[in-house]
């Protein structure tokens, strides 16, 4: 599933709208409407009047689309950012919050569906920060527009017509059908053909509702996890070191398909030859570890060598569940902030070799302190929300090229530094900025 937080759908939107958009489509939205419609019979279970009835006034948000899914963050973002806001500190907290009022519920989802409650609850925050962020495009409006994008794609007409049949059998309500650009929807972010299938019932009510319940919400994550290959009582990877003569055999993105495709692969090869070829986990001890649970590695658990920076960073080997959680939103970003989050859920020790850089990320508070402090040196239309969005990279840029520096727009720890060792030099715009603004920027400073 493709998905994304809101501030950057934003962001997207924005840029869209001041560039004219990268792509026009050439066919108004009407004509891949009535061509949809002429299938209709091939998608009984939604009726003519549902059709017509939500698909009248439907917005186009193909150009949207177009160019959000080329500026995903997943793959634009050093992996160091990317991992830096959705592990940081505030997001371990609430999500131990979490895990601690639902424990119940968590509980019972591990016995049915054998995942376990830090790894559901990672995919919860990391996808709409434990629910606060679900996304504001109509579901019906955005899956329409991407299969419009791609009407050779079953896959993307099925979602669309599923939005439908949600609709018409009442199971969402129009006004609260929202979610991500690409028609994603609920607290843990379904398509709507995907949540038909794996939905399921969380809190003992027995209908599935991922918009209102996050018992619902977890339990269809742990369902489609456990339905794309995930295995009970098994870690999704741990970090190791090796010899640096394995470096070449580093699966990325695609390459650790065959952890569960069992097709024949020199990248995928049981744990037991990982450690007799010298691996070992990174403090030293043997891979092979048979109690059930995250730390869990088995002699013949098949596994991938994982180094998103290469070989001068971080090492990582990766089992089947990896391999699940990377179906979910097909990115390494993802599925190991999901992995490092679940970590950090359950107090193991943090990952141990730093990321190849002298600029590491920033957490959401430091890059709201950012804001404030562009904010402070007298860049008055920024927002101090937390969100890259073209008026702070603008303002970052503007604070580089001040400062002699490659002009990047990016905000990491090294720009952190230098706004705050020049705020005594703060220009100010106080009477400029937001109140809203002025009491985050407030705020993040005490964080
Ligand atoms: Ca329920």
């Amino acid at each position: 599933m493709v998905r994304l937080w809101i501030s950057h759908c934003l962001c997207v939107a924005m840029a869209a709208m001041q560039t004219g958009a990268t792509a026009q489509p050439v066919e108004p939205l009407a004509g891949c409407i009535a061509t949809l419609r002429q299938e209709l019979p091939q998608h009984r279970e939604v009726t003519a009047q549902t059709f017509d009835t939500y698909t009248r006034g439907a917005q186009d948000l193909r150009p949207l689309i177009e160019s959000a899914s080329s500026a995903q963050p997943e793959f634009q973002l050093p992996i160091w950012d990317y991992l830096a806001r959705r592990t940081d500190a505030q997001r371990v907290a609430q999500g131990k919050e979490v895990l601690a009022q639902e424990a119940a519920a968590l509980g019972a989802i591990e016995q049915r569906h054998g995942v376990d409650a830090a790894t559901v609850v990672a995919v919860l925050g990391v996808e709409t920060d434990y629910g606060r962020v679900g996304g504001a495009y109509p579901v019906v409006d955005a899956t329409l527009s991407r299969a419009c994008l791609r009407l050779e794609s079953s896959e993307r007409k099925q979602h669309f017509f599923a939005a439908l049949w949600l609709l018409q059998e009442g199971v969402v309500k129009p006004e609260e059908f929202k979610g991500s650009w690409a028609g994603a929807f609920g607290m843990t972010q379904f398509m709507p053909g995907t949540f038909l299938r794996f939905g399921s019932d969380g809190d003992g009510a027995p209908t599935a509702d991922i918009i209102h319940k996050l018992p619902d919400a977890l339990a269809t994550t742990a369902r489609y996890l456990r339905g794309l290959g995930w295995t009970p009582g098994l870690a999704w990877g741990v970090e190791v070191k090796l010899p640096a003569e394995l470096a070449p055999l580093n699966a990325l993105e695609g390459d650790h398909a065959c952890l569960l495709d069992s097709k024949p692969s020199d990248k995928c090869r049981v744990v037991a030859r990982w450690s007799l070829s010298g691996v070992t986990r990174v403090d030293g001890t043997p891979l092979v570890r048979s109690e059930h649970g995250p730390g869990r590695l088995d002699a013949a658990t098949p596994a991938a060598l994982l180094m998103p920076a290469g070989a001068a960073g971080p090492a990582w080997l990766v089992t089947p569940n990896y391999q699940a959680i990377w179906r979910y939103n097909r990115a390494d970003a993802y599925a190991l902030a999901i992995g490092l989050l679940a970590d950090a859920l359950r107090g193991a020790p943090p990952q141990r070799t730093p990321w190849p850089t002298d600029d590491p990320g920033l957490s959401r508070a430091e890059f709201r302190e950012v804001q404030s402090l562009l904010v402070a040196r007298g860049h008055c239309d920024l927002h101090v929300d937390g969100a890259t969005g073209p008026r702070t990279s603008a303002a970052i840029q503007a604070e580089e090229s001040r400062l002699g520096w490659p002009v990047t727009g990016r905000a990491g720890a090294k720009l952190l530094a230098a706004l705050r060792a020049d705020h005594g030099a703060a220009l100010g715009c106080a009477a400029a900025v937001p109140a809203s603004a002025a009491s985050a920027a407030s705020s993040s400073a005490t964080q």
